[in-house]
């Protein structure tokens, strides 16, 4: 083959990239021209029985042609894939209108779903939801609820304590919520109906402590509030929660700093075949502390004990969503093991109301 034939088979290959009709035609465009066996290839394969001279000639006009036919090929075939993916735009579309994807994956953190359960409980007794910081000081978690200096039921809470502030103030984690219950009868007028749900601290972790947890405190403060209305707002509670309609409750007494009487509430229930059943079987299950609000307590927020009384009680969220949904481990809470929270999570829209029916 002579270096004439170079531009004729130019006009040739460039024919045949402009004419081929698809991406597969193109693409034979260029096994015939590149490929192993291609016409350019096969010129290559020659230098090498050619002259010194004539095949510096030659060869560089191979690689021209060679790179000029590559550039045409990579245009044609920019051409055939812009014009498929216009064709594909045009026949897919996307309503955006459309409701959340069915296949959505989330769900409600068992403690969530449980507070939103105990919101909906008691909202519908007329109590309201307050929050508060979890950095306290010393007089809202302990002082105002009548723990005297160096008492030793301070030393039971394993306060977990902040670095000395520039104030000079003990900064800490609150060890309950009831702090909340403080800073709201100090700025508020009674009566008081409150539930306060939110994250707690202790220095403890083993099978049953985390140095984290959540509480729900309730606070109830009128001129004429006693005993027996706590008694039956804790178990109008139980019966609703657990959805046992008659479930009974025993009160044993106790000691709280911050109530005078104090008592523990139990529950009816089973350990038949080491199984947890609640309902009334005969065994008992300790499930919150409650008492009436200390006159110290109240003192300590400006209300005259002669005047106001009231009752409050708190409970473990993690427990009371332990012995609901049947979890055995405190721990797994939060570990966020994504099975477990597939497991034992809730649907993020399902929002309990006690018409609708709490347990679904
Ligand atoms: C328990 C017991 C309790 C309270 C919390 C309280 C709060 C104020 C005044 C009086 Cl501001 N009492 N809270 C009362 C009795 C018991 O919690 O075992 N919690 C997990």
């Amino acid at each position: 083959m002579t270096t004439d034939n170079t531009d004729q088979l130019r006009e040739e290959l460039l024919a045949a990239v402009a004419g081929a009709k698809d991406a597969a035609a193109l693409d034979e465009v260029r096994v015939t021209a590149l490929g192993k066996k291609g016409r350019i290839t096969g010129l290559m394969k020659d230098l090498g029985a050619m002259a010194p001279e004539a095949r510096k000639v030659f060869g560089q006009k191979l690689n021209v042609l060679k790179d000029e036919i590559a550039a045409a090929l990579d245009r044609r075939k920019q051409g055939f894939d812009a014009a498929a993916l216009d064709a594909r735009l045009g026949t897919e579309s996307m309503d955006v209108t459309l409701p959340v994807r069915p296949e959505a994956k989330g769900t409600l953190h068992p403690i969530s779903q449980t507070i939103e359960e105990v919101a909906a409980i008691f909202g519908v007794m007329g109590f309201e939801i307050a929050d508060g910081p979890d950095i306290e000081d010393d007089f809202h978690n302990f002082t105002a609820l009548n723990f005297p200096p160096g008492h030793p039921a301070r030393e039971m809470h394993d306060t977990l304590f902040l670095d000395p502030a520039e104030d000079g103030q003990r900064y800490l984690l609150r060890t309950h919520t009831s702090p909340v219950q403080i800073r709201t009868m100090m700025n508020q007028k009674p009566p008081i109906r409150m539930i306060i749900p939110g994250r707690t601290y202790r220095c403890d972790y083993d099978m049953t402590h985390t140095p984290m947890f959540h509480q729900v405190e309730l606070l109830v403060i009128d001129t004429e509030t006693n005993m027996s209305h706590l008694r039956g707002c804790l178990q109008e509670f139980v019966r609703t929660y657990f959805g046992v309609e008659d479930l009974t409750t025993r009160f044993r007494p106790s000691y709280f700093p911050f109530t005078e009487p104090s008592a523990e509430m139990d529950i009816g229930c089973s350990r038949k075949g080491g199984e947890l059943k609640i309902g009334n079987h005969g065994d008992w299950l300790e499930i919150l502390g409650c008492g009436m609000v200390h006159p110290n307590v109240l003192k300590a927020c400006g209300l005259d004990p002669d005047v106001y009384q009231g009752f409050a009680a708190g409970m473990g969220i993690e427990r009371i969503a332990m012995l609901k949904y049947g979890i055995p481990d405190l721990r797994t809470f939060f570990e966020s093991d994504v099975p477990w929270l597939k497991h034992y999570g809730f649907a993020a829209l399902d929002i309990p109301s006690v018409t609708g029916g709490l347990t679904r």
